[in-house]
Formats: C-alpha cells, sequence, structure tokens
C-alpha cells in the first residue's frame, strides 16, 4: 500500500512547527538567502589562472540549538566558493585535502571492496559539465586513485573552450561520494565566455543572478546527518529539510525585475519539479552546459540530481510581494503493476510531495532590459553524422548494473575515437526508480525519449538527463577531436553509483 496519503497530513503538522519557532527548530523565511563567495586565483603566472581548494571539516548551524558537523571548502563549513572560470584562459586547479581520516574506508560490500583503495577520506575533485582533457579531473578517472589526508594534487593546465554555462564541482570517490558530497562538499562552477556578455542578460552575482544549491537532508535528534541508515537509502538518500545554499528555508530579497535563478539540484538522490508558487510561467534560458537558441516559456521544470536549469522570472509587477519557490507534486515513475513506496519512503518528505523552498520577498520596481530573442547558435543534433551505436542497458541484470555488470577499476567498458559521432541509447529497467545518466568529459544533445516528446530541459547541452522506468533515451555524443583520456559515465543517484553504477570510457586520440 502507498503510504504517501497517510503522510501527507504529518507533512502539514511538521510544517506549522518549523513557522511556529520553538526552541531548535527552524523558523522558516527568516534566514537570509546566503551567496557563496567567488573565489579568485591564488595566483595567475606564466599565464595559468592557479586555484586552490582546501576540503575541510566544520560546524554548520543549520538548526538554532546546536551545530551539524559538516564538510567543506577554503574555510565554509559547508559548501565551497564559487569558480568563475573563463573561456580561452589557461587554468589549473589545486585540491588540498584537510579532511580527518574519521571514517572508515569507503566500501564494506564485498564484491567490490577490492576496487577501492582502503583510505579513510581520501577525496578526489570532479568538474562536473566541463569539456577537458580527463586529467583536468583529479585523478584523470576522478574515481579510485584517491588523494589522502594531508595530501595535495593539482589537475593538469586546461584552457576551457565551451559556451557560457553553470557547471559545478564535486568528490568524486568511489562508494563514498554520496557521503562526501552529502557532508557537504560541492561548489559551483561558472563558465563565462566573454562574448556572452552583448546578450545583455542579468549578470550581477547574487543580485538579480542567483546562483541556488538545492539540496535535501536528514538529521539526527542531535542534530548530526542522518545519512545512510534505512535499508532504502541504498535507492538514494532522501531528506526531509530542504536547504538553499546551505540553509534551511531562506528568503532572497530581490527588486521587483527580472531575476534570473541558476538552479542546481545538488541532492543525492531526490528530483524536483521547479516552478513558483502562483504557477506563472517563466522562461528558460539554458540546460545544462549552455543557453538555449532560444528563451521557452515554460511553467515548471524538472530537475533530477545534478541536473540544472538557468531560469529567468519576471518580478516586474510584483513590486512588496512575497512570492516562492517550490517543487510540485509529481507521481513517482513506475511500471504498471509495481508500488513506488514499496521499500518505504527512506523520509517523511515523499519524493514527489510538494512542498516551498524559497522565499522571494520583492522589493522595489527597478527597470528591466528586454530580454533577447536569441540567445545561441546551436542547430538541433543531427543523428545521421553518429558512425555507431552504443546500448546501455541499467539495471537489466541486477542492481545497480550497467549493462549486467558493477563498476571495476580495473575495466574499461567502451573505446571511443576523438572526434567521433556516436549514438548512446539508454534503457532503464527499473520498474520503479529513474535513474539520471551522466557522462564526464563533455555534453551531449538529447535526441529522443520513447515515452514521449523532448521537454525544452532536454534541449541544448546536457550532460545529465533523466531516464524514466521503462524508458530509452537517446543521445548524440560528440567527442571532442582535441580530448582524450579515461572518462567515467554514470547514475547521479550518488548512492547508486557508489553502489556501482558506473563504468569507463576511454577517447583515444
Ligand atoms: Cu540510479
Amino acid at each position: 500500500m502507498s503510504s504517501r496519503r497517510l503522510l501527507l497530513p504529518l507533512l502539514a503538522g511538521l510544517l506549522l512547527a518549523c513557522g511556529g519557532g520553538a526552541p531548535g527548530t527552524v523558523t522558516a523565511y527568516t534566514r537570509p538567502l546566503p551567496v557563496p563567495p567567488i573565489l579568485a586565483p591564488t595566483s595567475v603566472a606564466g599565464g595559468v589562472a592557479q586555484y586552490d581548494l582546501t576540503a575541510a571539516e566544520g560546524a554548520t548551524s543549520f538548526f538554532p540549538d546546536r551545530p551539524t558537523p559538516t564538510y567543506g571548502y577554503n574555510g565554509m563549513s559547508f559548501l565551497g566558493p564559487t569558480l568563475r572560470l573563463i573561456r580561452g584562459q589557461a587554468t589549473r586547479i589545486t585540491l588540498h585535502n584537510g579532511l580527518l581520516p574519521d571514517v572508515p574506508p569507503p566500501m564494506t560490500i564485498p564484491e567490490l571492496a577490492m576496487n577501492v583503495d582502503g583510505v579513510p577520506n581520501g577525496t578526489t575533485l570532479h568538474l562536473h559539465g566541463l569539456m577537458a582533457a580527463s586529467t583536468a579531473d583529479l585523478t584523470p578517472a576522478s574515481c579510485c586513485d584517491l588523494l589522502p589526508t594531508g595530501g595535495s594534487a593539482s589537475t593538469s593546465v586546461f584552457t576551457p573552450d565551451q559556451a557560457s554555462a553553470m557547471l559545478w564541482y564535486h568528490p568524486h570517490p568511489f562508494a563514498a561520494t554520496g557521503r562526501q558530497v552529502y557532508f557537504g562538499l560541492a561548489g559551483l562552477m561558472f563558465l563565462d565566455d566573454p562574448a556572452d556578455a552583448a546578450l545583455n542578460l542579468p549578470h550581477a552575482y547574487g543580485v538579480d543572478d542567483l546562483p541556488l544549491v538545492v539540496q535535501d537532508r536528514r538529521f539526527n535528534p542531535d542534530r548530526s546527518f542522518d545519512y545512510k541508515t534505512l535499508t532504502q537509502d541504498d535507492d538514494g538518500v532522501l531528506g526531509d529539510h530542504i536547504l538553499v545554499n546551505g540553509v534551511i528555508a531562506p528568503y532572497a530579497a530581490p527588486a521587483a525585475t527580472r531575476i534570473r535563478l541558476r538552479l542546481l539540484n545538488g541532492s543525492n538522490r531526490r528530483a524536483y519539479l521547479f516552478a513558483l508558487d502562483d504557477g506563472r510561467s517563466f522562461l528558460q534560458l539554458g540546460t545544462d552546459g549552455g543557453l538555449l537558441p532560444a528563451p521557452a516559456s515554460v511553467t515548471q521544470v524538472m530537475l533530477p540530481p545534478a541536473g540544472r536549469a538557468d531560469l529567468l522570472v519576471d518580478f516586474s509587477g510584483d513590486a512588496g510581494s512575497t512570492r516562492y519557490l517550490v517543487s510540485r507534486p509529481f507521481k513517482l515513475p513506475a511500471a504498471p503493476g509495481t508500488d513506488p513506496d514499496a521499500a518505504g519512503p527512506g523520509s517523511t518528505l515523499v519524493e514527489g510531495n510538494a512542498f516551498t523552498i524559497l522565499q522571494f520577498r520583492v522589493g522595489a520596481t527597478q527597470p528591466s532590459a528586454p530580454v533577447p530573442a536569441t540567445l545561441a547558435t546551436l542547430p538541433p543534433p543531427d543523428a545521421s553524422q553518429a558512425t555507431l551505436t552504443r546500448q546501455f542497458d541499467l539495471e537489466l541484470n541486477g542492481d545497480n548494473t550497467i549493462n549486467g555488470q558493477l563498476f571495476d577499476m580495473n575495466r574499461i567498458d567502451q573505446t571511443v575515437k576523438a572526434g567521433a559521432y556516436e549514438i548512446w541509447r539508454v534503457t532503464n529497467f527499473t520498474p520503479n526508480i529513474a535513474h539520471p545518466w551522466h557522462v564526464h568529459g563533455g555534453q551531449f544533445r538529447v535526441l529522443d525519449r520513447s515515452t514521449g516528446p523532448l521537454e525544452p530541459n532536454d534541449q541544448g547541452l546536457k550532460d545529465t538527463v533523466r531516464v524514466y522506468p521503462g524508458e530509452t533515451v537517446r543521445m548524440l555524443m560528440h567527442f571532442d577531436p582535441r580530448l582524450s583520456g579515461t572518462y567515467m559515465f554514470h547514475c547521479h543517484i550518488l548512492e547508486h553509483e557508489d553502489m556501482g553504477m558506473m563504468g569507463q570510457f576511454v577517447v583515444l586520440p
């Protein structure tokens, strides 16, 4: 029996409690939205912009009564500063691991343990969405050769050459990614193409261009994170508190003008159907990897874990009013005859239930620049360019498998030629879970879905796509002729990835 209906009154009670301001509870919409600071280069020597990131432990006051042990970068106790990389600028990033070796080595599943370095709190750095040689990730495959506590390592020097986009960075240690991200290791990474300034889109960071990292977390009574304590957490950990930029239920105070929202679903498992509380339409300007050819009018955007959306909301007529960013209710995907809640919901905030995320206290009217009719030159994908089709079966033969196999760092699953165009078909055989499919090292184009038409959020440059139960999604891959190395593909439900739903491909020059 579905437990969703029973939980609704409970949830309503919880929300009331949140608003009541009882000791130790969060009074919703009383804390301002923090904006992650922009990380300046440590140096620019020999034409190379050098950035340094240090992962360390901290304590974060999500609740008024006592802090939560967390991780963060560069002195932030949770999350990290925003990198702003410039197209054409040679760049290197050095990662320093200041985490304490206070957790057991990552993997306890016998058939996978042999594949994992036994390094407590060893970490890595993955630049999610970046088109670069695989040595721009730490380590090259960014999963297996862990940087131990006290260690430092640098990426190769890379020169970004891709469209303006909001990307992000996070650790990628096999079997421990879910835990490290949950504890706070993640940050935004903008790719700025100076040529896009001519578009005159809102671009005042944190003012009319708001970065929003949306995550859900579950807490123990002592306010420590409750991570992976339930059987159903193997299907991905769901939280019952929604954080934006590391704060539960914050408020933003934009002017009454056009506001750009840069959404990242930074959650381990939860998908969101983002909308405004009054159901108004807004413009989608871009998707994971950059701007769409033209703005698309939508009323909601479904983002799976790791998905991003670049949105333009018109608050011009809302001076003095209060609006909310919400997640609308949606039906959990399920094949006929299956119960999506069969294993229990895993959280009092069931996936697919409605909730509010962020309050907007709209200020005084400010003039808005006109919205450009054209944003980017991006012809529709041409499937006839492909010379090869590869098939990826998700969980056809066993939990967390891709093409019947769990991840093995000693196995290369696919070999690709640099410069090639290929069609990758991904089929989800799981009856009740949508898997967010992610490929490292580039951006792809979604060609079609077997279950229906593409949404605006499927268009443009993509690195993560939600594949529904029973569905096949086809995408056109283009492997940059200048880039080579060993890359990953995987499910971006972090607990799935940690349990082996991941593979490697090598791009040969
Ligand atoms: Cu998955």
